[in-house]
């Protein structure tokens, strides 16, 4: 869909948006299911980045702690655990520009991969910029989706981020991509953007080829110290309108009611998921932030009547016997992309 059917969709009254997007929504997704991730912050603070939503910058006061990659045994217990949670797909971020091959923290973020893929869960993990060589490693090591978020549009991004730009963010999805992972890429609202501004995003995420198969739709959660700690709140209905016209414009994607959830009632959350929404983080804590507690995730899930989704087997990390057989042999050969690779911070706590 281009930015004026996308605009169309959206300026419907909101009853006509609500219809159109349940029935897309019906149609790729009969079976009331929500699909449970949980986040790990593998690597927390530090960040040489100044994206102004985020509390892990070292370049905004009061920046959360800057703490050291996590051991894989820790990691490990927390993934097992959230296995045993009902959680499907396992999300590991690090606050990292981007990542580079040879260096030590890469091979340790590797080796992680390589036992958490073991779980029967899917694997995503979220570590910034890559270059080919790097997505490549981490589709070996049995990553299965990559979240690299275009976060807002291409017009709005310098606003909000200047140390790296729109363009390095399409380059690491189109590295992603090449190497045969999934790409998970969505944004925030709340960032001082209009609604023009949000479509247009739309607008670049169902351009993608393929298109994403999950988009995060985050809510700004303010953080003390960053730019942004006194931004405006989202309006729900706003909110609810947006994640219905990306249900109908990537109708087979996974549309992920992500960051700021603490902020919505149930019955604002119930909206999102009748608009359209089938997947949520799940766990109390994000990243640094704050989510619902489990048990009222639980029990908001069974009062909708909508059960945890199964894993998807074509998204689940290739048998470990060199064949990779999941990976699609046309991505394999598409290899259109360049040789960048990250460049390095200014910090020391980006690429290594
Ligand atoms: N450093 C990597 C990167 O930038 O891709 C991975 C971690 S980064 C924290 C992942 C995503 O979290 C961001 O792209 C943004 O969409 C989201 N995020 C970060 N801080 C947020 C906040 N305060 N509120 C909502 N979403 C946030
Ligand atoms: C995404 O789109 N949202 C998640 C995940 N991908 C990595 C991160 C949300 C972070 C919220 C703020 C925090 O926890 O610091
Ligand atoms: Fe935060 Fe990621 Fe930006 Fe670093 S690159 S400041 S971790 S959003």
């Amino acid at each position: 869909m281009n930015f004026a059917e996308l605009k169309s969709t959206y300026e419907q009254p909101l009853f006509n948006l609500l219809s159109q997007a349940r029935a897309v929504h019906e149609t790729n997704w009969p079976k009331n299911e929500v699909q449970l991730c949980t986040l790990l912050s593998i690597k927390t603070g530090g960040c040489s980045e100044d994206c102004s939503y985020c509390a892990q910058s070292a370049r905004h006061k009061n920046s959360v702690g800057v703490e050291r990659l996590m051991e894989k045994d820790e990691v490990m217990k927390r993934a097992e655990a959230a296995r045993d949670n009902g959680s499907t797909r396992f999300c590991m971020g690090a606050a990292w520009r981007g990542v580079r091959s040879g260096t030590k923290r890469f091979d340790q973020v590797i080796d992680i991969i390589d036992s958490v893929s073991d779980l029967g869960m899917e694997v995503c993990v979220t570590l910034g910029e890559l270059g080919p060589e790097e997505a490549k490693a981490l589709r070996e090591a049995g990553v299965t989706a990559y979240n690299h978020n275009i976060d807002t549009s291409p017009e709005h991004y310098p606003n909000i981020v200047t140390t790296h730009t729109y363009e390095d963010r399409l380059n690491t999805i189109r590295n992603v991509q090449d190497a045969g992972m999934s790409v998970c890429s969505g944004g925030i609202v709340g960032l001082g953007e209009t609604i023009d501004d949000r479509l247009r995003m739309l607008e670049v995420l169902a351009s993608f080829n393929p298109p994403p198969e999950s988009v995060p739709i985050n809510s700004l959660m303010p953080m003390p110290g960053t730019p942004l700690e006194g931004a405006d709140p989202v309006d729900t209905f706003d909110l609810v309108r947006l994640i219905a016209v990306a249900r109908i414009a990537i109708p087979k994607a996974k549309v992920r009611l992500s960051a700021g959830r603490t902020q919505l009632s149930r019955e604002a959350q119930t909206l999102c998921f009748y608009a359209g929404a089938n997947s949520i983080f799940y766990g109390e804590k994000l990243l640094t932030a704050k989510n619902p507690q489990v048990e009222q995730d639980m029990a908001l899930l069974a009062d909708l009547d909508l059960t945890p989704q199964q894993p998807d087997r074509s998204l689940m990390p290739p048998e470990k016997d060199g064949k990779r057989e999941n990976m699609p042999a046309e991505l394999i050969a598409a290899g259109n992309a360049t040789d960048d690779a990250p460049e390095s911070c200014s910090t020391g706590e980006c690429c290594g």
